[in-house]
This record gives structure tokens, C-alpha cells and sequence, in this order.
């Protein structure tokens, strides 16, 4: 994967849980059709088998389209089953051991907290940073604070790497996310929980990029 060339801007990342009893495969296919430009596999409670034969499912889909997959918290899936690479969180694996275990050219994002960690993980070589969260969302209720509009800005002024933020993100507010200086919005319940996750994805890559599509 050319890493620097990567397209963060509508960043979908995947809840079985909030899908309404939609495939993941089938909430992806819709939400690539309708523009989003990458793709977080998120599985918090399923098997390492059932979790790889869902990334594979996603591969398959995804690969047609040029789009990455990348893989939340485990290595080990991404690894077996030939990810673009990995989303880490601050109590995951360590960004210099995944750098050491996955193979050249592998995109690894970190969450950052706070300005520090996101300093820190551009430092260690992250390929993107998700600012997390930025705003508070009922998706992911054990999170730190949120960073705000004003946190991307000061992330935005520190870090060189793409920054995404995730937390709350939606048609109404993804404009102004964009405007304090992410690079990317990922997006979660707005997406998989909408009646029509391509529309959804559509409105939301419109609001916040006028002109891309
Ligand atoms: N990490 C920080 S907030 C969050 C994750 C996975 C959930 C975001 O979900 P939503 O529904 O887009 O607010
Ligand atoms: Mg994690």
C-alpha cells in the first residue's frame, strides 16, 4: 500500500451491533457505493475465526474497489488475513511492535486522547491519528473527554500526519470537523444504523466535502 496517498476522508468503521440485523458486508458494500473512501473492521465480541472470515468477506469487496480494510486492535487478524493494516488504541499493542510484526507498507492509525498521544504516535511513525473522541456519542461511552472542535485545531497545528476525527460525527456537524483541520471524519452509527447507509454516506462525504461527488 502507498502509504501516503491514502484517501481518510469518509472513514467508515463497522458495528454489527448497531447495523439493525444488516450483514457487515452488505452495510459496507452499500456505504462504498455511496462514497466512503475506507474501512475499519470493528469487532468487539466475536471469534478470531468468525473475525477473519468477516474481514476476508470485507476484503473481497473492498479490494475491487481500491478501497483498504484495516483492522481494529488485532494484529494477529490482519496478519492472517492480509489487511492494509491496523487501527490501535492507547492500551493496545504498541505501535512499535505492530510496525515490527506487519509487513512493509502496512497503514497503522493510533486513537489519540489528547494533544500528547497524538504527538506522540506521529513521533513513532503512525500513518494517521483518529482524535478520539471529538465529540461525546453513545457508540462508545468509555472514552476520555471529548477534544472538541478546538482539540482537532491543536492537533491539526502539531502533528503533520492525516488526523481523523471519530466521536459523534454526523451530517449536521462534519463540515466543521473538517474546517478545524481533519483530514477525514469516521463515522460509525451515522452510517450503519441509517435506513439507507449509501444515502447516508452520500450526504455526509456532500455536507462536509462539497464537490467530491
Ligand atoms: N472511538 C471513539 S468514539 C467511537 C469510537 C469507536 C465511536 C464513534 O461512533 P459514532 O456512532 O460515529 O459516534
Ligand atoms: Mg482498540
Amino acid at each position: 500500500m502507498n502509504t501516503t496517498s491514502v484517501d481518510y476522508s469518509l472513514y467508515l468503521v463497522t458495528d454489527r451491533n448497531l447495523s439493525r440485523g444488516r450483514s457487515t458486508a452488505m452495510i459496507v458494500s452499500e456505504a462504498v457505493a455511496g462514497g466512503v473512501t475506507c474501512v475499519q473492521l470493528r469487532e468487539k465480541g466475536c471469534s478470531t475465526r468468525e473475525f477473519i472470515g468477516e474481514a476476508l468477506a470485507l476484503k473481497k469487496i473492498l479490494c475491487q474497489a481500491g478501497i483498504p480494510l484495516i483492522i481494529n486492535d488485532r494484529v494477529d487478524v490482519a496478519l492472517a488475513m492480509g489487511a492494509s493494516g491496523v487501527h490501535l488504541g492507547q492500551s493496545d499493542m504498541p505501535i512499535e511492535d505492530a510496525r515490527r510484526l506487519l509487513p512493509p507498507g502496512a497503514l497503522i492509525g493510533i486513537s489519540a486522547e489528547s494533544l500528547e498521544d497524538a504527538v506522540i504516535a506521529e513521533k513513532k511513525g503512525a500513518d494517521y491519528i483518529g482524535i478520539s473522541p471529538v465529540f461525546a456519542t453513545p457508540t462508545k461511552t468509555d472514552t476520555a473527554p471529548p477534544l472538541g472542535l478546538e482539540g482537532i485545531r491543536c492537533i491539526r497545528k502539531a502533528v503533520n500526519i492525516p488526523i481523523i476525527g471519530i466521536g459523534g460525527i454526523n451530517l449536521s456537524n462534519g463540515k466543521e470537523v473538517i474546517s478545524a483541520g481533519a483530514n477525514g471524519l469516521a463515522v460509525v452509527s451515522a452510517i450503519v444504523s441509517a435506513g439507507d447507509p449509501q444515502k447516508a454516506a452520500r450526504a455526509i462525504k456532500k455536507a462536509a466535502f462539497p464537490g467530491s461527488l
